[in-house]
């Protein structure tokens, strides 16, 4: 490969957040910025970061037709499933290269959606569960992009298509950015907390001066 830049050990930045907090927009924002810039990156995203398993996981994990059928206790095996899978087929393998990864959601999700909001484990299972399935692979920074429910899902609602997470009521999505708060108070984490309601050009401008600051 020629005519880029690698990092020497890869770098590994995750955008976590609530439902329409602006993740997908402002993570693949930051990959065509930096593959403009001539670093050699890498976009991904859970749940379904890879066709051959991820993808079939992710189908499972946000059918509409599952709300009231899979029980709470299959998705956190499942979305570590998805996890284990995306580590050591894409994520681990591209950082061995020296990409620069950015992945749409990681372990906090799990946290907040699975533990937290669902109430499904207490937290050493997750601690259990998700050490395996990343292999303690962690971000070298979060950015966690925080936002009032309410906006959240009021953005997503135009579309007029809903996941089996979209469904879920007010409360679900106001529990989950506690989960979020709570994620990022106890565990010793890099992470930037944005303000998901600001217009996106600040919320660009702050990615890149806080992502500038790890490239050597
Ligand atoms: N989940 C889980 O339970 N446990 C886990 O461990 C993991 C995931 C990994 C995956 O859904 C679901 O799986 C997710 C949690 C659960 N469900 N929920 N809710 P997904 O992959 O299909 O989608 P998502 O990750 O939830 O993303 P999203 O909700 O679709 O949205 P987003 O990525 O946060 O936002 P966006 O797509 O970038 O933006 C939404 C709209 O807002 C779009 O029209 C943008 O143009 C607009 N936008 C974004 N930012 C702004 C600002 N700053 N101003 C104005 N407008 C904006």
């Amino acid at each position: 490969m020629g005519g880029g830049y690698m990092t020497k050990n890869g770098l590994f930045i995750v955008f976590e957040g609530g439902e329409g907090s602006g993740k997908t927009t402002l993570s693949k924002w930051l990959y065509e910025w930096l593959s403009n810039q001539g670093y050699y990156a890498l976009w991904t995203k859970e749940p379904g970061g890879d066709q051959a398993v991820c993808d079939k996981i992710r189908k499972i994990l946000l059918d509409p037709a599952h709300k009231g059928v899979m029980s709470p206790r299959a998705e956190l095996p499942l979305f570590e499933a998805d996890r284990a899978q995306h580590v050591d087929s894409v994520i681990k393998p591209a950082l061995s290269e020296g990409k620069i990864v950015v992945c749409d959601r990681f372990s906090a999700s799990t946290f907040a959606y699975q533990c937290f909001a669902r109430k499904v484990c207490r937290t050493d299972d997750f601690d259990g569960w998700d050490a395996f399935a990343t292999n303690r692979l962690y971000p070298d920074l979060t950015f966690w992009i925080d936002i009032d429910p309410e906006l959240g899902m009021s953005r997503n609602a135009q579309d007029g298509k809903h996941d089996r997470f979209e469904l879920e009521d007010l409360e679900f999505h106001k529990r989950v950015r506690e989960g979020f708060e709570i994620f990022f108070r106890d565990y010793p984490w890099d992470w930037e907390k944005l303000d998901g309601s600001l217009p996106l050009e600040v919320l660009e401008r702050q990615v890149i001066e806080k992502t500038l600051r790890l490239i050597p």
